[in-house]
């Protein structure tokens, strides 16, 4: 398969919008989604251990210790107060052609050590060298991305909900364990052919087997480089992932699909998501900002929910699901009544009461979005039934907003404002 259908296959089977990946050449598929940000990588707690020659990670003492993705408690203690930010410290990951070009370079130009007189001697010393340096120069950087990407079971509950939602659950953990296995193979194939060096009793004989031992070598490498290419993949995705302080007050647009929400955050705040007039224009989480008063708000505009059980629900509704579960937001309710977004006024008033219901302990505003398109409903004042006052104004309280024609935008803003204000009050203050 090649590398372009292979990527594509992760694609569709992470549930992610090729549309939104941009293919930069027809080798590798490159990250999409600008998102969060994180905390403390793994290597914290690898600070007093040592790299032996072959990537395997030896403790001061010489004793050795597997490279597992686990953290002390203190670690641990570390990565949970500093809530979220852990895709921006994620390593750099090389492409593989380059770890492999840079790592062969180095071991071309290893020399035998001094002072060996036989030729013999000092040939099949060189070809052990040689090919030892191929072969740490290959382990040693899958160690290190196997060491520093963080495990999900210390991260903060929503970068962990954006791990399984992108990638789909589990492909993430498969993606390291992938090259933690390529890491195995080229320690055990490279020690192999070390070792048959070390052993050959002519120069020629140390020729060849140390030009058999390169190529064995290089075979396994791109026979297991696929997962190289992935974790590229992961780690530009979730490095693009806009970075969302829990710390700071932060406004969270939900509604149904094309009711309007990123027309609402591009007036509200700097956000500049794209708006299109059909749903699921928004698949990822974006973010916008808003300065008022030397104080500075967040506002993310997520997907749009449809009228569906939650089992039902696709990973990029969850998305905002993950959002509003697992960050202090405060919520912008959009209500379309213009018949415009696609989904029926039923269907929305079903979802809203859902998840009103769900996030109950939400400071909340409703906005009725389009009202330049509403005809004006002021004789429909007298209607008791709730669904039908619903369909005529939106819920009690929410204010009727128009983006095209400037109607109630300044009303919002104030009233935007001052729920950012109380929910400052409520957030906890950052720790240490
Ligand atoms: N007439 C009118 N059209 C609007 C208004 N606000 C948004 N629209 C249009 O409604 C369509 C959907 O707007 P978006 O802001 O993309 O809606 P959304 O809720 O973010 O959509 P998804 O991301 O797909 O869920 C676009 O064609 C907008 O131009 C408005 O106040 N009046
Ligand atoms: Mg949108």
């Amino acid at each position: 398969m090649s590398s372009t259908s292979r990527a594509f296959n992760l694609l569709q089977k992470w549930c992610i919008p090729s549309s939104k990946v941009p293919v930069r050449s027809t080798r590798r598929a490159l990250g999409f989604i600008p998102a969060i940000n994180g905390m403390r990588s793994s290597s914290v707690c690898f600070a007093h251990e040592l790299l032996s020659p072959t990537g395997e990670i030896v403790k001061d003492g010489g004793k050795k210790s597997t490279v597992v993705l686990s953290h002390s408690p203190k670690a641990e203690k570390v990565l949970n107060n500093q809530g979220v930010g852990a895709f921006q410290k994620l390593p750099m990951v090389m492409p593989a052609i380059d770890i492999l070009s840079s790592a062969q370079r180095k071991a071309r130009n290893v020399s035998p050590t001094k002072g060996i007189a036989n030729i013999a001697k000092r040939e099949r010393n060189k070809a052990a060298k040689q090919l030892d340096t191929l072969m740490k120069e290959l382990a040693v950087p899958l160690r290190t991305y196997i060491e520093n990407f963080p495990n999900k079971k210390y991260l903060h509950p929503y970068e962990c909900s954006l791990i399984e939602l992108t990638f789909g659950d589990g492909n993430y953990e498969q993606i390291l364990g992938r090259v933690d296995s390529l890491r195995k193979k080229l320690i055990s194939v490279g020690k192999e052919h070390a070792s048959l060096c070390a052993q050959s009793s002519t120069k020629r004989e140390a020729e060849e087997r140390l030009g058999e031992g390169l190529k064995k070598v290089q075979e396994a490498f791109n026979q297991g480089k696929n997962a190289l290419d992935d974790l590229l993949y992961v780690a530009k995705s979730l490095r693009a992932m806009p970075v969302i302080d829990p710390h700071l007050p932060t406004l969270c647009l939900v509604g149904a699909p094309n009711v309007g929400k990123s027309s609402l955050v591009r007036i509200l705040s700097s956000g500049k998501p794209e708006v299109c007039n059909y749903p699921f224009t928004t698949r990822g989480v974006l973010m916008g900002h808003i300065m008022l008063n030397y104080e500075r708000f967040q506002v993310t505009d997520t997907p749009g929910l449809l009228r569906r059980h939650e089992d039902d629900r696709n990973n990029i509704e969850r998305l905002t699901l993950a959002v509003l579960s697992h960050l202090p937001t405060a919520v912008l309710y959009v209500h379309d009544l213009s018949g415009d977004c696609g989904t029926s006024a039923d269907d929305q008033f079903f979802i809203y009461k859902e998840i009103k219901e769900k996030y109950s302990n939400r400071l909340w505003l409703d906005v009725v979005s389009k009202c330049d398109l509403l005809e004006d409903s002021s004789t429909s004042a007298c209607i008791s039934n709730e669904l039908d006052r619903y369909k005529a104004f939106g819920p009690e309280g929410a204010i009727p907003v128009s983006v095209t024609s400037g109607m109630g935008i300044e009303e919002l803003k104030a009233k935007v404002y001052q729920l950012l204000l109380s929910q400052m009050t409520q957030i906890p203050a950052k720790e240490g």
